[in-house]
């Protein structure tokens, strides 16, 4: 199948791009490196080097043999979104290209319009690209558990059957969402949704949880095809700074009482839940949702199994949570969509986090200490007089 991935230059979108060129499939890869401009504003760099693009598709031909086609532009420019359809013809398309850190969309107004702009207009400019070039493309889009937030009532994947005084319909399951950035993927979510309703688009929205890990079997290979690893507080996501912050001896950085649960996944399910999505496209005019995680945990439950598997002292640091959010809530997630495709997943082990122990000590020196504390308030981002 030909498989254009957006935002392939990114965590998750490189390691896709191989899994599927792995698996057979023609893919291009899409990206305007708004992720290595971050870096630079911020002062932070991945943990583990990673290669410039070029660089990383001419390993991954001498590696493997398979070609990789490489568009470098921005998805608000719909003339080169119109331009990159028409010329590759993808049959499917994975969207992982928008901005999408919680904390970077909270510094203030700037990064939040910047964030919304960037995410929901991106997606629009691509929606149309489809639905006026070739609306039989099945787009496979990357939302977020936390569009759901933390609500009182188990979550669904997606749909809500609800009756209201003796009447029942299907509607989109009620979002709660907990920063600027988790808005933005609601508002995609609706506007995808339409756009199945109206043009009769076919979209899978995959509601994903937080990713952890680093390498995939076609990511190792070569060090050149490594991935990115975020351990600063904007971009660092909870797993994979624990797990840096025990190997560099620092305390784990407990937002609170530790009670906030989220659902979690392995990198290398990441890469084969898209697959599966890819490979078992939604029908004409469905607007398709699936949870893609595999476990729930409580943060504090994250920082105990971290401190357990370190071979060392570790010291967890409960400290004044920077964010608004339930410390302790009631959190049941219907995850069945993707495994009834086929997903087997990789529960978090004991083994997976000494290989990421392992990983995170040999680049330790690349740290900047400073980029571990959080600086972004949810309510700091608000001037006041
Ligand atoms: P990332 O920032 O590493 O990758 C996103 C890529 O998209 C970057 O390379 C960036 O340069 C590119 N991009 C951003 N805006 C663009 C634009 N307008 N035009 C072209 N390219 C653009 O992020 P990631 O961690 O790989 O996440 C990928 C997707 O998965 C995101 O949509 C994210 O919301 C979602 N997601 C990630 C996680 C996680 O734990 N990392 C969890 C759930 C969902
Ligand atoms: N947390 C800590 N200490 C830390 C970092 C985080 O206690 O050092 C807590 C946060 O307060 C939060 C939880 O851990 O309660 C998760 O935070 P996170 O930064 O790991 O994840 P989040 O901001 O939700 O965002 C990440 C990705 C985002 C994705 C989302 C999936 O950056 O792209 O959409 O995970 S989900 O959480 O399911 O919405």
């Amino acid at each position: 199948m030909r498989v254009l991935v957006l935002g392939g230059d990114g965590y998750l979108g490189w390691p896709t791009a191989l899994h599927l060129s792995d698996c057979g499939h023609q893919i291009a890869v899409l990206d305007n490196f708004a992720r290595r401009g971050y870096d630079e504003e911020l002062g932070v760099r991945s943990l583990v080097p990673i290669e410039d693009l070029d660089t990383r598709i001419a390993a991954w031909h001498e590696v493997s043999g398979q070609r990789i086609t490489a568009y470098t532009g921005d998805l608000l420019d719909a003339e080169f979104v119109y331009r990159v359809l028409a010329e590759f013809k993808p049959e499917a398309i994975v969207h992982f290209a928008e901005q999408r850190a919680a904390p970077y969309s909270m510094i203030d107004r700037q990064h939040a319009v910047y964030t919304q702009h960037n995410n929901v207009i991106g997606t629009l400019n691509l929606m149309y690209a489809v639905a006026e070039l070739d609306p039989s493309i099945h787009l496979v889009k990357l939302g977020t558990m936390g569009e759901y937030g933390t609500p009182n009532i188990d979550i669904e994947e997606g749909w809500l059957e609800v009756e209201h005084n003796g009447r029942k319909d299907r509607m989109l399951y009620p979002k709660k969402p907990g920063s600027f950035y988790h808005l933005s993927k609601v508002h995609d979510s609706h506007n995808l949704e339409f756009g199945c309703r109206i043009w009769g688009l076919r979209v899978t929205d995959l509601n994903q949880g937080i990713v952890y890990g680093q390498q995939t079997p076609q990511t190792a290979q070569d060090a050149r095809l490594a991935t990115r690893l975020d351990y600063d507080a904007v971009f660092g996501t909870v797993l994979n700074r624990f797990v840096i912050q025990a190997v560099l001896g620092e305390p784990l950085t407990v937002y609170g009482t530790g009670g906030q649960t989220r659902g979690l996944l392995d990198i290398r399910d990441t890469v084969e839940c898209i697959r599966l999505a890819v490979e078992h496209p939604a029908e004409a005019g469905e607007f398709r949702v699936f949870n893609q995680m595999t476990e729930s945990y409580s943060v504090g439950q994250i920082a105990q199994l971290v401190s357990e598997c370190f071979p060392g002292p570790v010291q967890v640091e409960h400290l004044e949570n920077p964010r608004v959010e339930q410390p302790e809530h009631y959190y049941n997630v219907k995850h069945t969509g993707l495994v009834g495709l086929g997903l087997q997943p990789h529960l978090l082990s004991d083994t997976l986090i000494e290989s990421l122990f392992d990983i995170v000590a040999a680049n330790k020196d690349r740290v900047d200490l400073n980029a571990l504390l959080p600086t972004v308030r949810w309510k700091g981002g608000v001037k006041t007089a």
